[in-house]
């Protein structure tokens, strides 16, 4: 037997086998980390009117653009060509150092302006209604503020109070009662008189000078001559009422440009003002 041969050679590779099964599904992955905020979106449209509240609470009453009082110029106790009227002011000056009138009236914000020139002009500005009746004697406080526009008191006269009176004395029925406020002296008047500033007389305290025109004037020896205090004039009248009027006089001779505010009788005050004259307390 002969001699095993050589080995042959390798065969060729032979074709790839089929393709194996799909394998299992593998677990799933860890959650991924958070993203960014986004960008904010456009506004939203607005939103429709909500529908009207309550009606609110009336407020509080305000100014009166006039006053029912009645005080005006005295026409029959009137002559010439004077003027008044109610006004803002005037303020008067504190100091010479202030160019700014700031001083206003004792009362409110105005007061009654009055202008009366020389020569025949005169003028009453009082009250015919509320005081008719009201025995003399039942006055016991007659005060009032009266303001100079001028730079000097020298020759100024300035205006008082008048009351037209049954005297029940004599044997006339009519006097007026005059409150002079030039010749009275302090307390009734002011120890010094200063103009464009507001200053108060006091027509029914010791120092006060009144008369009574006509012949109850001569008949009591209250004459503008030999004009008496108020306590000697209610003593001479102790019942005599008041008629026809009450009020301011300023009468006829020296100019007189101011003004007048704040007439105070017994415990009412009578404040002039722009929209005309209120009541109020002192
Ligand atoms: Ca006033």
């Amino acid at each position: 037997m002969g001699a095993t041969g050589p080995a042959g050679a390798d065969g060729s590779t032979g074709p790839a086998g089929p393709a194996g099964a799909t394998g299992a599904t593998g677990p799933a992955g860890a959650t991924g980390a958070a993203g960014p905020t986004g960008a904010t979106g456009p506004a939203g449209a607005d939103g429709s009117t909500g529908p009207a509240g309550p009606t609110g609470a009336t407020g509080p009453a305000g100014p009166a653009l006039c006053s029912a009082e009645k005080w005006g110029v005295i026409g029959r106790n009137t002559s010439g060509t004077p003027n008044a009227v109610n006004r803002v002011g005037p303020d008067g000056r504190s100091s010479t150092s202030n160019p700014a009138a700031d001083v206003p009236p004792p009362y409110g914000i105005g007061s009654l302006g009055i202008i009366v020139g020389d020569g025949t002009d005169k003028i009453a500005f009082g009250n015919e209604t509320n005081f008719a009746e009201l025995p003399i004697n039942d006055l016991t406080t007659l005060k009032y503020w009266v303001y100079a526009g001028t730079n000097s008191m020298s020759g100024v006269s300035l205006p008082g109070i008048n009351i037209e009176a049954d005297p029940n004395v004599g044997s006339v029925d009519d006097t007026t009662l005059v409150y002079l406020p030039d010749s009275s002296i302090s307390p009734s008047a002011p120890a010094v008189r200063l103009p464009n500033t507001w200053q108060q007389y006091d027509a029914s305290a010791a120092g006060s000078k009144w008369y009574a025109t006509g012949a109850t004037g001569s008949l009591i020896n209250c004459t503008l001559i030999t004009p008496c205090s108020f306590a000697d004039l209610k003593t001479a009248l102790p019942d005599a009422v008041i008629t026809y009027s009450l009020g301011f006089s300023k009468s006829s001779g020296n100019a007189f440009i101011g003004a007048v505010d704040g007439l105070q009788v017994n415990n009412t005050v009578y404040d002039f003002e722009p929209y005309g004259v209120r009541k109020t307390t002192p």
